[in-house]
């Protein structure tokens, strides 16, 4: 039975947005005003179906996925490069493999106590945050 990261979760700490961001090649004008959000994630999980709604004051973002299947992310709004991305279980932890222009971007969630956390990489650059269910 794996875990269940169905919620809706609020962030409560990120560690190295910023050089993320630059990673994703995000001008200054943008990162300056994603660096004060504070978004918010509702996740649905039935059986392997995900849907991921991050939602902010400035952009949104949603994904939707199966466990093992490719789907053609458009990543709009963010940096909106266009990637092959899969998502597996690695035990449990959600692991997302982005492929397209940049190196090593993916993202890999897990739930600790009653908190989600959620490592962003891109390129030589990881992201740590953590959400707390609302
Ligand atoms: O989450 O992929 O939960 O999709 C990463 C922002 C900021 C817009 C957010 C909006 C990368 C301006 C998505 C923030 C920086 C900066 C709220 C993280 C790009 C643009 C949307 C993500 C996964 C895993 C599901």
């Amino acid at each position: 039975m794996p875990v269940d990261f169905s919620g809706t979760w609020n962030l409560v700490s990120s560690d190295n947005f910023e050089s993320y961001m630059l990673a994703l090649g995000i001008d200054f004008a943008t990162r300056k005003i994603a660096k004060m959000l504070k978004p918010q994630k509702v996740i649905e999980q039935e059986g392997d179906s995900f849907s991921i709604q991050t939602t902010s004051t400035f952009r949104s973002y949603f994904v939707q996925f199966k466990i093992g299947e490719e789907f053609e992310e458009d990543n709009k709004g963010l940096d909106h490069r266009k990637c092959k991305s899969v998502v597996t279980w690695d035990n449990d932890k959600l692991v997302c493999v982005q492929t397209g222009d940049k190196k090593n971007r993916g993202w890999t969630h897990w739930i600790e106590g009653d908190q989600l956390y959620l490592e962003l990489r891109c390129e030589d650059q990881v992201c740590k945050q953590v959400y707390k269910r609302a």
